[in-house]
This record gives C-alpha cells, structure tokens and sequence, in this order.
C-alpha cells in the first residue's frame, strides 16, 4: 500500500498530495520518528507520476506543526545537538529541492521548527488564527533546521532579527504584511486555494515549472553570476522538451497548448 506512514496522514486528489502531519496531540510537534518519515515521504511523492503538487498541513484544529518535540531537545547536549540539527537541516532541504512545488498550508500554530518547516517549502498560505513564530531563544537555544538562514531571505534581514531576537508570536495578517505568508484565507478555504494555486500553475508546462523550481533553488544559494549560469542552461534545457515548441507555436497560432510533459 502506498503512503502508509505512522505520523502522516496522505491523500492524492486532482494530483496534488496532501500530507498532514498526524500528532495532534503533541500540536503535531516534530520528533525524530516524523523526521524520520518525512525523509522517505518525500522520496515516494517524487516517484509518484500521479503526484504534480503538495500540501503540508498539520492535524487537529490548533496546530500546523508547534516546534520541534521540545521533549527530545532537552536530551540532546554539545555533541548530539549539531548531530541532530544537520539531520533536520538534511530532510527540509530535500523538501526545499523538492521539483514538484510544496505548499504548506498552516492552519494554527507554526513555530520554531515548525516555521523553519513552513520556510522550506515553497509557498505558504495561512488560516486566519494562525500564528507564526521563532520562540527559541525563550527556550535559550536558536533556530537549528536553518530558521536564522531563511528567514532573512524571505523577509529580510530587519524582520528577521526582529522575529528571532523576540521570540513572539506573529498573526497570520503580520506575517503575509512581511512576505512570510503568501496569502492569508479563512481556516476552511486554506485547502481550496492551495488547489487554486495549483491549478494555476498547473496549466503551464509541467517541465517549464520544474526547471523554474530548480533555477530557483540553486541559483538562491549561487552567486548572482552563477546563478545566471545555472539559468542559461536549465532556459537552454527548455528547448529539448517538446513542451517549449508547443507553447511558442501555440501562442503564434492564437490556440491554448498542449502540454505533454515531453
Ligand atoms: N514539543 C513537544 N510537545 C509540545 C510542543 C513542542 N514543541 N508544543 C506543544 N506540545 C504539547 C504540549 O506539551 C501538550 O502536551 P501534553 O501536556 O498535553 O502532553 C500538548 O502539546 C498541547 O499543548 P498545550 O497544552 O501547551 O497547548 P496550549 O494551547 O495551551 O498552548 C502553544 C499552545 C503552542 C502556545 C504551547 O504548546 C507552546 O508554547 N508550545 C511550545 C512552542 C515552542 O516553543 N515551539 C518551539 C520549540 S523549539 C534544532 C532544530 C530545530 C530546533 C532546534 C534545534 N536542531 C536540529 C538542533 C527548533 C526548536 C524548536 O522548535
């Protein structure tokens, strides 16, 4: 059986999967059995043909995902804490170079690991009541799975100290007026505009989208110059697919394309 996850719950539709994370008891918290899962969840959602788009969400009525398990955090020390945050910082960078886009769909509480979660993948839409934020050092630790990295690349430099240094709470509203959220929905239209978005992308050449993705993700971590290269040549990738003649002819021809994935 496909999908078959201790502490995900998956289901495909209109091929976009939605994965929510299933501890609503703990508020969905990140322990190392969910880390452990999602490593192989992502693995299975890239194989699947049938799988173009996915949703994260969380379980449970408060909680898109609180942190990570702040009961496994008080175990680690010196030596396992930087073990352990290269292993987190391993799987949301997989996510993040996830070539089938990600939405994270926060629909309560997105907190310290949780946020850096929501950060990797590559849009996020938010319920009204959903509440961001990057509570670590309340806790006297920093941000582990990468928060102090993306943060200041999403919002910028000032709204991401601001948000780490005071460890508070943001509303949805605060965090789409500072480019955290991509939108902000009522809690029961968060999954249909996921789907709108999906749609939207949807139409447009399948590998067009996943070279974008790509172009992106590289070209964030490279060099303005490099970046450019790696451009070139995912632009120059473009023209091996089918797909590229078939949307510039079409517009030429004044008809809709086809798009075929070739
Ligand atoms: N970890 C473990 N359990 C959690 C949890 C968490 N982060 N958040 C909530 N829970 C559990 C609570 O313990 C409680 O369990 P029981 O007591 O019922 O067994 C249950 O979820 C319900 O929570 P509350 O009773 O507290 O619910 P409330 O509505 O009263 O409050 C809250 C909701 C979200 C405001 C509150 O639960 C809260 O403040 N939670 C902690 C939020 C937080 O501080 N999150 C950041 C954690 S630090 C690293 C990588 C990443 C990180 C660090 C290092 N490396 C890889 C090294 C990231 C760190 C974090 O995320």
């Amino acid at each position: 059986m496909p999908y078959e996850y201790e502490n995900f719950a998956v289901v495909v539709k209109d091929n976009v999967a939605i994965a929510t994370f299933n501890r609503p008891k703990a508020l969905n918290a990140l322990n190392p059995a969910t880390v452990a899962e999602l490593d192989l969840l992502v693995d299975e959602l890239l194989a699947d043909d049938d799988v173009w788009g996915v949703i994260f969400t969380g379980a449970g009525e408060k909680a898109f995902i609180a942190g990570a398990d702040i009961k496994e955090l008080v175990k680690l020390d010196a030596i396992k804490a930087p073990v352990y945050a290269r292993d987190l910082q391993r799987v949301f960078e997989k996510v993040e170079a996830m070539y089938k886009p990600v939405i994270a769909a926060v629909n309560g509480f997105c907190l310290g690991g949780g946020c850096e979660f929501a950060m990797a993948c590559h849009m996020r839409v938010a319920a009204e009541g959903a509440k961001f934020g990057q509570p670590e050092v309340s806790l006297g630790i920093i941000p582990g799975a990468m928060g102090t990295i993306r943060l200041p690349r999403l919002v910028g430099k000032g709204h991401a100290i601001e948000m780490i240094c005071s460890g508070r709470m943001y509303s949805a509203e605060e965090a789409h007026s500072i480019g955290l959220a991509n939108h902000v929905v009522p809690g029961d239209e968060l999954i249909n505009k996921c789907m709108e978005i999906f749609k939207g992308i949807f139409r447009n050449g399948g590998l067009a989208v996943r070279y974008a993705l790509e172009s992106i993700h590289h070209g964030l971590a490279a060099t303005p110059m490099e970046g450019g290269n790696i451009e070139a040549n995912l632009f120059g990738l473009c023209y091996a697919s089918e797909d590229s003649m078939e949307g510039l002819t079409a517009f030429i021809e004044k008809r809709k394309p086809e798009f075929k994935y070739k």
